[in-house]
């Protein structure tokens, strides 16, 4: 039975939220809606009013349009780590539209994104000795080494291997901290420090080093804003960092994606045999399916009515990723892995949001889906085509109040051979 969705949207029965969202984690809006019968309730957060939505329409009213803005909207611990003061991801409107450009620019051209995975597998490649002698390793250990020398050779600051560690593990250490707070969050925000300083000496070297006024470090130099001026050094490495951290989480996915390799090993021998009909479905489970991004947050900005409520300006609204893709009256069995469903599958923009809904030219959408996708399977090719590997017992279990999750073990793998 629809609820009446003009009733005054419900509230839950704990008056502040806080601890139930740090024990449900990515079940936490689902947990709610489901007991509570609505798609949207209000409650608090470190004591805050907010009001948490899901599925396409309320994926719709927050990303479409100009009714929220994300400045005050993640608390200091979030942002500083994921996006920073300045950056595309805090500025609204035409101002924001302009910057995102860029982004877009740099990260949907077809011939960019196949230079990022070929340097990836390139990369990939080089390891695999090393990996084949080690007799085991754990993937997500490895993967973002491979994925920052990548992506910085990609942008056109390429990291010698001197350096190569240290950033991987400050990237990596942005993402994985991302979600907690206190000391191994401050920690991971004062390393973030030396990357920044980093990229602006990156910046500040491009013209000696003659590198191409294409790459995107060059054209990131070059930006002006909407307002004809350029950016200032600290921004711009800020956005270099925006450009480099999400490659790094993409390997998020990658471990994920192995693992549902190893948990439904049928598809592991169709793709082993080269058909590749449904690689690209089964990536899209893989977003839809594992848990990444938990929400994502918004302030009002301009103030509307929606569900019988009236969204004031200043209202702080999460609208849940993780449950609008588990969103049992959009999702057939949504607590099952089937990429078949993405077979013939319509790319409706506001049912499957793992990196935000709607139309990332004009919204906060995730400008790298298309760079994310093609390297997920790229590392699915080798994964199946180029290399043999087990997985020896280990504790695989996701833990979804750790966010970002990942398996426990962080994927150890043995028995590592080079397929010829
Ligand atoms: C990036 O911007 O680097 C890509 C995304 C990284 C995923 C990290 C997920 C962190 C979880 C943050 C908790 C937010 C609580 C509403």
């Amino acid at each position: 039975v629809p609820a009446d969705d003009t009733a005054p949207i419900p509230r839950t029965a704990a008056f502040d939220s806080s601890l139930g969202f740090l024990r449900d984690g990515y079940t936490f809006g689902s947990r709610r809606f489901q007991r509570l019968g609505r798609d949207v309730f209000a409650t608090r957060i470190m004591l805050k009013p907010v009001i948490c939505m899901r599925g396409p329409e309320a994926a719709r009213i927050f990303y479409d349009g100009d009714r929220f803005t994300r400045q005050g909207a993640m608390p200091a611990s979030v942002r500083h780590l994921l996006q920073d003061d300045g950056s595309v991801q805090g500025l609204d409107g035409a101002a924001h539209r302009h910057r995102k450009a860029l982004f877009m620019a740099l990260l949907t051209d077809a011939a960019a994104i196949d230079r990022l995975v070929s340097l990836f597998a390139d990369e990939w490649r080089s390891a695999l000795p090393r990996w084949q002698a080690a007799g085991q390793i754990v993937l997500a250990d490895e993967l973002p080494a491979l994925l920052t020398r990548a992506g910085a050779a990609w942008a056109g600051v390429p990291v010698g291997a001197d350096q190569r560690d240290d950033r991987a593990a400050e990237l990596e250490a942005m993402v994985a901290n991302a979600g907690r707070v206190g000391p191994s969050n401050w920690w991971a925000r004062w390393r973030r420090r030396r990357t920044e300083r980093w990229a602006e000496r990156a910046l500040a070297r491009l013209p000696d080093r003659g590198a191409a006024p294409t790459s995107p470090a060059a054209r990131l130099a070059d930006h002006h804003d909407l307002d004809g001026r350029g950016l200032p050094p600290a921004i711009a490495a800020v956005e270099l960092i925006n450009l480099l951290r999400p490659i790094v989480a993409v390997e998020r996915y990658i471990v994920f994606a192995a693992l549902a390799l190893h948990e439904h090993q049928p598809w592991r021998a169709r793709f082993a045999a080269g058909d590749e009909a449904d690689l690209l479905p089964f990536v899209q489970e893989v977003r839809r399916f594992y848990p990444f991004f938990p929400a994502v947050a918004g302030r009002v900005r301009q103030a509307f009515d929606w569900q019988g409520t009236r969204f004031p300006v200043g209202q702080w609204v999460l609208l849940d990723i993780h449950g609008t893709n588990h969103h049992p009256a959009v999702w057939a069995a949504p607590d099952s892995f089937r990429p078949e469903r993405f077979r013939d599958w319509d790319e409706d923009p506001y049912r499957m949001v793992p990196q935000g809904a709607g139309h990332a030219a004009e919204t906060h959408r995730c400008p790298g889906e298309r760079a994310t996708i093609a390297l997920v399977m790229a590392a699915m090719r080798l994964l199946t085509r180029e290399m043999d590997w087990r997985l020896p017992p280990q504790d695989l279990s996701v833990r979804l109040n750790r966010m970002p999750a990942r398996p426990a073990s962080g994927l150890a793998m043995t028995g590592i051979t080079g397929l010829p």
